[in-house]
C-alpha cells in the first residue's frame, strides 16, 4: 500500500491530523493498535480550549459538541475549603468547553468512516523504517497478516507508550522530565455534578477536582499516591476523601453514587526534543506529556497537528519544505508554555510529601495572590482558555 502520509495512532491527534489533511486533499492512512471500541471507551480529557472547539467547528465537527457540550465561563479555585472564582469571560473574553475526549473521538471516527477514509484498527507490531529516505514505510500485522504501508511522510501520533518516538536515535533525542510524587484517582459516576463549573481544590489532605461530562454524569479526582491500586479504595472512601477536601457548601450538596469507572493516573511533565527526524514528525502525547491539572494535553495534541497539517499543505501545494523544517520548533514554543502552566497549577494545588514550612507558605501566598489580583487571574485565564495557535 502507498499513501502520502502514514499516521501511526488513531487517538485524537492522529484522527484530527487525518481530517485536516483530507480537507486539503492530501491522502493518508491511520494505523491504530487498538479496536475502535477500545479507543472510544478510554476516559480522559474533559476540558477543551476555545481554539480547539473553533478548530473542530471549522472542520464540520462541532455540531454535536455545540449541542451536548457545556460552555464554561470560569472556574472555582478552593484553598483549604475557601473558594474564589476566576471569571475567564470577564478577564480575557474567552471560554472553555466541557465535552469529553470520548465524544470527540466518536465524532472523529464517525465522520472519517462516513467519508470512507482508511483507518486500520488492531494493527500490531507497528515498526517504522527508512525514515531518512525518500520513501519511508511502516510495517504491521493485522490478525496475523503482515502489511507494509509506504508513504512520503510518517506522523507519529501514537501517544506516550507508542513506538514512534523511539525511532529517533537516542543520541539525537533529548528528554526533559519531572515525575510528581503522586497520582490522581478518577471516578466517573451517574450523578448530577456538584457545581455547574469546575472546582480545583487545594487541601492539606491533597488536591481534589470536581468536573463533569453532562447533567447526569460527574467526573471527580482526588490526589493519591502514584502506586495506589484503584480497587483498594471503596467508593465510600473516595467520596469521603473528596468531601473533606472541597468547600463545605459543595461537600454538603454532593450527590454520590456507585462509580462506573475508577482509575489512577500518575502525574508527569515530559518533553522529547526534537519533534522530527528525517521524514518522521511526532505530535501530541508521543512527544510530550503534561499533568492533567491544567487540562492541556488534548489541546496541545490538536495544536501540534494543526501546525503539522499547515506544513504538509505547504509542501504539497508549493513544494516548499520550509514550514516542515520549522514544524518542531514552532510546536515546541507552544508546548513549553503549556508545560509551564500545567506545572504551575500542579505545584500550587497539590500536597508534596517532602514539602517543608517554606513550601507551604509559598503555596498559600501563590493562592492568596491569585485570589486577590486581577493581573494574576488574567494570566491564569489566558493560559487556561488557551494561548493562540
Ligand atoms: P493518545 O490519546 O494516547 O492516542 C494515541 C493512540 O495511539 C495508539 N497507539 C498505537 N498505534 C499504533 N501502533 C502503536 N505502537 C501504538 N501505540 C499506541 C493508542 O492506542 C492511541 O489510540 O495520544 P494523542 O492522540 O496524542 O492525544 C493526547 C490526549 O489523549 C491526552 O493528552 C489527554 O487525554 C490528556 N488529558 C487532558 N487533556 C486536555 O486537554 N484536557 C483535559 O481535561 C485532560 N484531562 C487528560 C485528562 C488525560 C488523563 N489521563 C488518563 C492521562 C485527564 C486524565 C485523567
Ligand atoms: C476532566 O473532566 O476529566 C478534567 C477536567 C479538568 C482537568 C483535568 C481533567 O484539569
Amino acid at each position: 500500500m502507498r499513501t502520502k502520509v502514514a499516521i501511526v495512532g488513531g487517538g485524537p491527534a492522529g484522527m484530527l491530523l487525518s481530517h485536516l489533511l483530507w480537507r486539503e486533499g492530501i491522502d493518508n492512512v491511520v494505523v491504530e493498535l487498538r479496536s475502535r471500541e477500545y479507543v472510544e471507551a478510554r476516559i480522559r480529557a474533559g476540558v477543551i480550549e476555545q481554539g480547539t472547539s473553533d478548530l473542530l467547528r471549522s472542520l464540520g465537527l462541532g455540531e454535536r459538541m455545540d449541542r451536548e457540550g457545556f460552555v464554561h465561563e470560569g472556574v472555582t479555585i478552593s484553598n483549604s475549603r475557601v473558594p474564589f472564582r476566576v471569571d475567564f469571560a470577564a478577564l480575557v473574553d474567552r471560554v472553555v468547553m466541557v465535552y469529553g475526549q470520548t465524544e470527540i473521538q466518536k465524532d472523529l471516527y464517525d465522520s472519517a468512516t462516513s467519508a470512507g477514509w482508511p483507518i486500520v484498527f488492531e494493527a500490531e507490531d507497528v515498526a517504522l523504517h527508512d525514515l531518512t529516505d525518500a520513501v519511508p514505510s511502516i510495517t504491521y500485522t493485522v490478525h496475523g497478516e503482515p502489511a507494509t504501508l509506504e508513504a512520503d511522510f510518517v506522523a507519529g501520533c501514537d501517544g506516550f507508550h507508542g513506538v514512534s518516538r523511539h525511532a529517533i536515535p537516542a543520541a539525537k533525542r533529548r528528554e526533559y522530565e519531572r515525575l510528581y510524587p503522586f497520582g490522581w484517582m478518577g471516578v466517573l459516576s451517574e450523578t448530577p455534578p456538584v457545581s455547574h463549573e469546575l472546582i480545583y481544590a487545594r487541601h492539606p489532605r491533597g488536591f481534589a477536582l470536581c468536573s463533569m461530562r453532562n447533567p447526569m454524569l460527574s467526573r471527580y479526582y482526588v490526589q493519591c499516591t502514584a502506586d495506589t491500586d484503584p480497587e483498594s479504595w471503596s467508593d465510600e472512601q473516595f467520596w469521603q476523601e473528596l468531601r473533606s477536601r472541597i468547600p463545605e457548601a459543595a461537600a454538603e450538596s454532593l450527590v454520590t453514587g456507585p462509580s462506573i469507572e475508577k482509575s489512577v493516573t500518575p502525574l508527569r511533565s515530559y518533553v522529547a526534543e526534537p519533534m522530527q527526524w528525517g521524514n518522521l514528525f511526532l505530535a501530541g502525547d508521543a512527544a510530550h506529556i503534561v499533568p492533567p491539572t491544567g487540562a492541556k494535553g488534548l489541546n496541545l495534541a490538536f495544536s501540534d497537528v494543526y501546525y503539522l497539517s499547515e506544513a504538509l499543505t505547504e509542501r504539497y501545494s508549493s513544494g516548499s519544505t520550509t514550514a516542515l523544517e520549522g514544524y518542531g520548533a514552532r510546536a515546541l514554543r507552544r508546548v513549553w508554555k503549556a508545560v509551564r502552566f500545567s506545572w504551575w497549577m500542579t505545584t500550587m494545588l497539590h500536597t508534596f510529601p517532602d514539602a517543608g514550612e517554606f513550601e507551604h507558605r509559598m503555596q498559600e501566598t501563590e493562592l492568596d495572590y491569585l485570589a486577590g489580583s486581577s493581573a494574576a487571574q488574567t494570566a491564569m485565564a489566558e493560559n487556561y482558555t488557551g494561548l493562540p495557535f
